[in-house]
């Protein structure tokens, strides 16, 4: 009522506008009854610095080893809001001044200058869905940042929840996938590991849809992440592609652990494969990690394969699928093949194996014809036992 009366525009459709809660907010204070507006900005995470505490920033949220962190329904659905909030001109992307105004809220801007190498943009216009990418490559590679950047916009008020834990699912943990032989990640990883110059750079930008071009400093300038959408079974999982340099996994505390790997070497110059050969051996070999060995460059005439053993062979002996040819020129078919076996792999471990998968069906055939060969037998004793007591 008495906004109504002193703010003109302070009340709209029976809501405060700013107008209004400014002015609300100013006669609390010059009634002495700062108390309230105190408590608002308390509701809304602020501390007595006046700054988003790190208690409402980065509210607790457990996530056990083996573990990985994903939006959920509740998630995508509030930053797909957001971002139809700030696409003004309604043309399903964000323009660079659309994505300030999203930014406007951030104490500084949440993704840096590599977004457009990390996820598919539009003649330099963000879409929904490198958008939606970008955010699922947070929430997996630092889920701290994503609470931080859900709480700047809002969430916990927004959406009537305690925390913006309440949009992120922590998936189960990766031995019970393995164990079950599925998984209900939405959410890959896959490393794609090569000797210096193979075309790993080359393979993150196709799986973008997007050429290296021959510019030394943009592949310099080239994150070490890809993430995309990619459709397996007749379900959409993101896919992230993660640049390592071989020679970083052959160090003594490397990390190779993820969903696929991708032991990329150049075709047109077989001797790059040693590298592969070496780290499957360390990571790999004795691990549950499927991997794919890509043969790079089909473009190019094939190399001579330096004494020792050939990819082909090295892939035979360990029970890996035959190398996959990948150009980042030519038919875009090609790399959509192998990124959809990579992700097929990394959500069915259990199938990546050919061979391993012909093992288990025939065990599966085997024990099927035991069980039912004890059925009948024990089908048959209990007739006669039924027969002799009549
Ligand atoms: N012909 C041909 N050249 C390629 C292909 N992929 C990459 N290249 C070239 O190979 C060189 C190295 O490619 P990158 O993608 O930077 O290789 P990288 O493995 O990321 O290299 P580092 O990050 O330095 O280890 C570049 O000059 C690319 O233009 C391909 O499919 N065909
Ligand atoms: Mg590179």
């Amino acid at each position: 009522m008495v906004v109504r009366k002193n703010v003109a525009g302070g009340v709209r459709d029976d809501r405060l506008t700013l107008d209004g809660f400014l002015f609300l907010n100013t006669l609390f204070i010059q009634r002495g009854r700062h108390e309230t507006t105190w408590t608002i900005l308390r509701r809304f995470g602020y501390g007595d610095a006046l700054e988003l505490t790190p208690d409402y920033l980065v509210p607790p949220l457990h996530v056990p080893p083996g573990c990985s962190t994903e939006l959920n329904h509740f998630g995508y659905q509030f930053v797909q809001r957001v971002f139809e909030k700030h696409d003004r001109d309604r043309d399903g992307s964000l323009s660079p001044a659309e994505l300030e105004s999203l930014f406007s809220v951030f104490p500084a801007a949440p993704w840096g200058p590599r977004l457009p190498r990390e996820v598919c943009t539009e003649a330099g216009r963000l879409s929904l869905h490198g958008y939606l990418c970008q955010w699922t490559l947070v929430t997996y590679l630092d889920v701290r940042r994503c609470l931080e950047h859900l709480g700047y916009l809002g969430y916990p008020t927004l959406c009537e929840q305690d925390s913006q834990a309440h949009a992120i699912t922590v998936t189960r943990e990766k031995r019970l996938d393995q164990e079950k032989g599925q998984t209900q990640r939405n959410v890959l990883l896959c490393k794609v590991v090569g000797a210096r110059g193979v075309g790993k750079s080359a393979f993150l930008q196709a799986f973008l849809s997007r050429d290296l071009g021959d510019d030394r400093e943009l592949v310099e300038e080239c994150p070490i992440y890809a993430i995309n959408t990619v459709q397996v079974n007749g379900q959409e999982k993101y896919l992230i592609l993660c640049e390592v340099s071989a020679d970083s996994l052959l160090a003594p505390t490397s990390d190779a652990a993820c969903d696929v790997a991708c032991l990329m070497f150049d075709g047109s110059n077989p001797g790059s494969f040693a590298l592969c050969a070496r780290v499957y051996k360390r990571h790999y070999m004795d691990g549950q990690t499927p991997c794919l060995v890509v043969s790079s460059k089909a473009d190019l005439p094939t190399g001579s394969a330096p004494p020792g053993l050939a990819p082909t062979e090295f892939c035979r002996r360990h029970r890996l699928p035959a190398p996959a040819a990948f150009s980042r020129v030519g038919p875009a078919g090609l790399s959509a093949a192998v990124f959809t076996r990579l992700t097929a792999m990394a959500a069915f471990p259990h199938l990546a194996h050919g061979e391993l998968h012909a093992t288990s069906f025939w065990l599966r055939v085997t024990l099927g014809a035991v069980g039912l060969a004890v059925t009948a037998v024990l089908s048959i004793s209990l007739y006669r036992a039924l027969v002799k007591t009549r």
